[in-house]
């Protein structure tokens, strides 16, 4: 440890001193593939020492410009200064109890704030968890419990975890499910809008999907079968797919129309992320149910299920939980993470982002539209969740190794980004909400000479 502390204080200046990963990191890697299973991937094994406001140093100095957010939960950027002050405060307090066994003030205040944040004025309770899997599994309990009903429909692209029911519920099989079945059943999936690559083209593709969709839960499965629909409002693992206007609505009006669960899982997209508390405020959906984590608590394991109050408590008592769903360390750190949220406006600062990011990624887009080796096929996404879709030159042919090579070329200059996609080919932007502009710029600097150097 040096003098200067992570969080808010880490110097806000990106720094490259050596290769990236460095001689530090290449130890530490030696040491992690002797003891650290393989399955356990890293994007970049460069390892992290401290971090803050827009900045990830790593073990040999280099100081990243963050565009990752860890996977869009440092949003209110690493070690916060109300999330280290109440979390600190509560770790010196008790760090343990379990909820189930004596339960504290902290978690129901959690619950309190889920209530006002999340959309619609109807009465709302909530359930905490540590994982945004284990949110997922547990709305779609809470669902079959209040509906009397098995179904589960999810979507093209959808991602909702790695635990058993959830990798049935994703739809990537690589490397989420390869080798790791059988899956759960009762599990269908349906269409999304996908404007991009809509066969018939952009126009109608929000009826067309939906068309498509309802019709094959009417078909396949019957409506009066299934408990719940779960859908991410803007699609993260899948590629930061925004389903065309008015997909939502229709799929969340079926839903109502025949008694089903509508589940938005904004593990991703909640919590200020695209520019709105969350993302399915856009055309105005309520759900019944959605699901969060990540960015809710600054860092510490925490998620939840938030909804209607009559589809919260349709299980049995004692039916919910876990040792350490809503652990107090984390719900202290939720507490601080909303409360900077709030103070800071953080869904301002999102959509601030996307006010200088979008312009850029539109100009590269034109830059990169025609000549060259690499594509840029799309720009979506909404706030701080923004993405390219790089293709091969003369057709919407995804372009992977592209991607790939882009990646790697941002990270030996200091910029750390992610890249998502059922086909690998999208270069996702998740930075920190609190980043200084000037990073965002000088990261956008880089992306643009990477693009050039391909
Ligand atoms: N639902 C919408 O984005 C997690 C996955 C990273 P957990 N996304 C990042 C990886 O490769 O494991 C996610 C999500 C949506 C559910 C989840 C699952 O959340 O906290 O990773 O279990």
């Amino acid at each position: 440890m040096t003098a200067t502390a992570g969080g808010p204080s880490l110097p806000q200046e990106r720094r490259v001193v050596t290769a990236i990963p460095g001689p530090k990191s290449q130890e530490l890697q030696a040491r992690r593939n002797a003891a650290v299973a393989a399955g356990v991937g890293s994007v970049l094994p460069v390892f992290t020492t401290r971090a803050g406001g827009g900045i990830v140093e790593d073990a040999d100095g280099n100081a990243l410009i963050d565009f990752g957010s860890g996977i869009a939960v440092t949003s209110v950027g690493n070690s916060a200064e109300a999330v280290v002050r109440r979390a600190s405060a509560q770790l010196a307090d008790f760090t343990h109890s379990c909820f189930m066994v004596t339960p504290y003030e902290g978690y129901v205040e959690v619950c309190e704030e889920l209530a006002r944040l999340t959309p619609g004025d109807h009465a709302k309770k909530s359930a905490l968890f540590n994982s945004g899997a284990e949110a997922v599994e547990n709305a779609v309990k809470i669902a079959r419990s209040y509906t009397g009903r098995q179904a589960v429909v999810v979507f093209d692209h959808g991602y909702h975890g790695r635990t058993n029911l959830t990798m049935a519920l994703t739809s990537k099989n690589m490397p989420y499910k390869h080798s790791f079945g059988p899956f759960a059943p009762e599990v269908y999936r349906v269409p999304v809008a996908y404007p991009y690559r809509w066969l018939t083209g952009p126009e109608n593709c929000a009826e067309e999907a939906a068309a498509q969709a309802i019709d094959m839960i009417s078909k396949q499965v019957g409506a009066e079968n299934v408990a719940a629909i779960v859908i991410e409002p803007l699609l993260g693992e899948g590629g930061f797919i925004e389903p065309a206007k008015g997909f939502l609505p229709r799929i969340a009006r079926f839903a109502q129309d025949n008694g089903i669960v509508f589940v938005a899982d904004e593990i991703q997209s909640g919590f200020c992320r695209t520019g709105q508390w969350f993302a399915c405020e856009d055309e105005g959906v309520v759900p019944d149910l959605i699901t969060t984590a990540k960015g809710i608590a600054g860092g510490l394991p925490l998620s939840a299920v938030t909804g209607r109050a009559e589809i919260m408590d349709a299980a049995h008592s004692g039916g919910l939980g876990g040792t350490y769903g809503g652990n107090p360390v984390a719900c202290a750190a939720a507490l601080g993470a909303i409360e900077t949220m709030r103070e800071q406006d953080l869904c301002a600062k999102a959509r601030r982002i996307e006010e200088i990011m979008k312009p850029r990624l539109t100009a590269l887009q034109e830059k990169h539209a025609h000549d060259g080796p690499v594509r840029i096929g799309d720009v979506r996404g909404r706030g701080a969740m923004l993405a390219i879709e790089l293709v091969k030159p003369g057709g919407k042919e995804p372009d992977p190794a592209a991607t790939a090579a882009l990646a790697k070329a941002c990270h030996s200059e200091g910029l750390l980004v992610l890249t998502t996609g059922t086909y690998g080919n999208v270069m996702r932007f998740l930075p920190p909400l609190v980043i200084g502009e000037d990073l965002l710029n000088e990261g956008l600097d880089i992306l643009e000479g990477a693009l050039s150097s391909l």
